[in-house]
């Protein structure tokens, strides 16, 4: 969480830094009953009905991040508790990101510039890559965030498709209403769909299959939704041409089994982590704090909670 969401949390609210207890079940039979809000980081591990029996009087769960995967968002709603996340702010900058690591991963930028530092090129040349031209890109999940990634896609002259629950008036993007049909018509798959238990292993070793073996798989939504496994073997056995991946099953450990693996390009989930959109995303999560106690609508209620948005 930035500073600067600490420091605008403590001018207006009575703050418990639960992050600093050396006994955080002692910290909190002693300020739980207390605790009205809570600002939550996503990494902070799951927030479930554990949470709400010692925090009796909670009222918001400010989550710092589009994806509250790892919010109990249900159990939360029946206990009358709103959840809320950060949607908008961080769209284009981590659709900047897939890009990135889509180019990155197919022209091998990363391994380059690994063979410069390490002093190779004077005894010969980098070895030549795969490329974007002429690939077909399948985007999972067209919400926000995957059109941003389209848009930018149009402007790389790749063309664009898409699987999602249903078709999407506003686009002109192709529609497939399977990920089997998506991933046999890509030579790219970029995940952007949210996590949870709807998306887990969506992408599994068929859906890996039939990218091919020069398809290359982007992820930047939630290490969940492939088959981690699934995917190292494909890799390994070269059944798939790559991978860019900024999300893993159990951050921040990633298997040594991937890291080993040459073509794929492994980032520290940093989709948002800028300076300027982490603190766009932590001034969402203190103005739905300071909207909520100030009696007005929480901003950005998850759909689980819009029927709670309203505190009075
Ligand atoms: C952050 C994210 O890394 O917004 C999300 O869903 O995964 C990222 O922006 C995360 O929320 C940090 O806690």
């Amino acid at each position: 969480m930035p500073a600067s969401v600490i420091a605008a949390l403590e001018e207006r609210f009575v703050l418990h830094r639960l992050w600093e207890q050396s006994d955080p079940d002692a910290f909190l039979a002693a300020v739980g009953p207390d605790v009205r809000g809570m600002a939550a980081s996503t990494l902070a591990g799951t927030i479930d009905a554990r949470w709400f029996d010692r925090l009796p009087a909670l009222e918001i769960i400010a989550s710092f991040g589009v994806g509250y995967d790892k919010v109990d968002a249900n159990a939360a709603a029946s206990r009358g508790i709103v959840v809320t996340n950060t949607p908008g702010v961080l769209d284009e900058e981590v659709a900047d990101l897939a890009v990135g690591l889509l180019l990155a991963t197919l022209r091998r930028i990363p391994q380059a510039d690994r063979f410069v530092r390490e002093g190779r090129w004077p005894a010969g040349h980098f070895p030549l890559s795969p490329t974007l031209r002429g690939r077909r890109v399948g985007i999972l999940g067209l919400g926000a965030i995957g059109k941003a990634v389209a848009r930018r896609l149009d402007a790389f002259g790749v063309p664009v498709a898409y699987h999602g629950r249903s078709p999407q008036k506003s686009v002109s993007y192709e529609y497939h209403a399977t990920l089997p049909a998506l991933t046999a018509a890509s030579d790219v798959l970029i995940a952007v769909v949210p996590g949870g238990s709807g998306t887990r292993h969506l992408i599994d070793a068929t859906v890996l299959e039939a990218l091919g073996k020069n398809g290359v798989l982007i992820n930047i939504s939630r290490g969940s939704v492939v088959n981690q496994d699934a995917l190292v073997a494909a890799l390994q056995a070269g059944t798939i041409g790559g991978a860019g991946l900024d999300v893993f099953d159990d951050e921040p450990n990633v298997p040594e089994a991937l890291i080993a693996i040459e073509n794929v390009v492994l980032l520290p989930h940093i989709g948002s982590a800028s300076d300027a959109t982490r603190t766009a995303m932590g001034q969402l999560v203190v103005d739905n704090l300071q909207a909520w106690f100030d009696d007005t609508p929480a901003i950005t209620p998850v759909p689980e909670s819009l029927h709670l948005a309203r505190r009075r």
